[in-house]
């Protein structure tokens, strides 16, 4: 505690709720992640407060929120289930160790999830975030195989422009040269299957790009390569959101999943950002209706509003793990805040108010006029390509000569200070991810705001 900080409970509520509301006095000791540090804090972008489609600046600003915090929010900000059931949950139990002990939420959860995940991935796997949930599907994957007296498959394929988070196994998998150049040699044994984006036949597509499907014959190469008998799995985002948007091919993922099945070899679908309705159901798998042997998970499963991830598995990969005696541990894998009580509070209230409101539905039902409204700045000036599915769009911007990504980032700050409109830009791409919540006028104000700015935007 500061030594200015007051005694008494209630002051000393108050003391941290100013402090959380105004512009803290020093920026420097905060080393910001995947940020320009120094650019930002010569002129910071901070959010104080936040309720429904909204947050509130510093500078006392309602900024519509045009990305659902980071892809997380699904259902809107401070929605009053959910903050219920954390204060209910953090004044009851905090927290209940996981390894051979644990507490009742994480088994009522566990239930609940199994119920919206598609197929028999009727098994959950607790972690913290995103990045976890793709180590640990990874390693799900290289166990499941040796498990089953297969040890020899420990080759994992990822993507070229891929984001799986920033774990050794995320940025092996991955296919960002940024997120991987800096840190070593990675994991061995890891190829890249081609990325599907390609302008030239696709720009402008609204919903799935028709040309692409021949690009999953790709893992064909691959197997060709490396023989089937050593790969274990395939991890794949059905949509990529961090490389800036990549919606997959008609056709592309359901032929992954064939050639995977003809091998043996595991489908991970990472659903990171495409989980909990982003695509108009639970999860992507179901929306492509392609049935993945492994699904990652994270964001959206709370809401965004306490760190929590998940890893849902098939039958058939979790009894492979139960054939031991019975004091045998299956899994020699888990983290101290696997299933953490705050965070199973969290989810709950969170698949409540998902249900409640309909809220998968009704992402599906607001997209066409999404669809219609983003691919109305398609005449802008230095717009190169604009793509959508579900409730995801993205605008990519004409690089200026030299500068690549300056001019998608001139929009988002813009958009942010002139506009009073949260969006995201990676690379020469602004990225946009609603709350499901979102209304015909919102959409409307985020595509008005984006007009006028990218017009002015030199
Ligand atoms: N997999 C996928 C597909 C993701 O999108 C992660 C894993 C990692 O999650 P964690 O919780 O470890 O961050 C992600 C994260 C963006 C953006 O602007 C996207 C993510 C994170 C931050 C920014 O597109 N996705």
């Amino acid at each position: 505690m500061s030594a200015d900080a007051p005694s008494s409970s209630r002051a000393l509520a108050d003391f941290y709720q100013t402090q959380a509301l105004q512009a803290p006095e020093s920026l420097n000791a905060f080393w910001m992640p995947f940020t320009a540090n120094k650019q930002f804090k010569a002129a910071p972008r901070l959010l104080a407060s936040a309720s429904g489609m909204h947050y509130r600046s510093v500078d006392g600003r309602e900024i519509l929120d045009a990305t659902a915090g980071l892809w997380c929010c699904n259902a809107g900000h401070a929605r009053p289930r959910i903050v219920e059931a954390v204060k209910k949950q953090i004044e009851t139990l905090d927290f209940a160790p996981n390894f051979s002990m644990s507490s009742p939420l994480p088994f009522v959860l566990a239930e609940r999830l199994a119920e919206l995940t598609p197929g028999d991935l009727n098994h959950v796997f607790y972690t913290n975030s995103g990045s976890e949930s793709v180590d640990t599907a990874l390693k799900i994957a290289l166990a499941y195989h040796r498990a089953r007296g297969e040890g020899q498959r420990t080759r994992l394929i990822g993507r070229e422009k891929a984001y799986h988070g920033v774990g050794f196994g995320g940025i092996s998998v991955g296919g960002l040269p940024n997120n991987r150049k800096w840190f070593g040699s990675l994991l061995p044994g890891v190829d890249h299957l081609r990325h599907t984006l390609d302008l030239e036949r696709n720009a402008f597509s609204r919903g799935l790009p028709p040309s692409g499907i021949e690009l999953a014959e790709d893992l064909e190469r691959l197997v060709a390569l490396h023989d089937a008998s050593t790969i274990a799995a395939v991890i794949i985002e059905p949509i990529s959101g961090s490389a800036g948007v990549i919606i997959p091919p008609e056709g592309y993922l359901r032929r992954i999943r064939e050639i995977c099945d003809k091998y043996g070899i595991l489908l991970i679908f990472d659903e990171v950002i495409t989980g909990f309705g982003r695509l108009g159901r639970a999860f992507g798998a179901q929306r492509f209706d392609v049935t993945p042997d492994i699904i990652t998970a994270a964001k959206g499963l709370t809401n965004g509003c306490v760190p929590m991830g998940a890893v849902f598995v098939s039958e058939k990969i979790h009894d492979a793990f139960s054939h031991g005696p019975d004091n045998a541990i299956d899994l020699f894998h888990g983290y101290t805040y696997s299933g953490h009580p705050l965070a199973c509070a969290a989810a709950l209230a969170t698949l409540d108010t998902y249900a409640e409101e309909n809220l998968f539905q009704r992402s599906l039902e607001m997209s066409d006029y999404w669809e219609d409204a983003i691919h109305g700045l398609r005449d802008l000036p230095n717009v190169a390509d604009i793509r959508n599915f579900g409730l995801i769009g993205a605008i990519e911007m004409v690089p200026r000569p030299g500068a690549p990504g300056a001019r998608a980032y001139d929009v988002f700050n813009r958009a942010f200070h002139e506009g009073n409109l949260l969006t995201r830009v990676t690379g020469d791409v602004i990225a946009l991810s609603p709350p499901l919540i979102v209304e015909r006028g919102h959409i409307d104000r985020i595509f008005a705001t984006l007009a006028d700015i990218i017009r002015t935007t030199a």
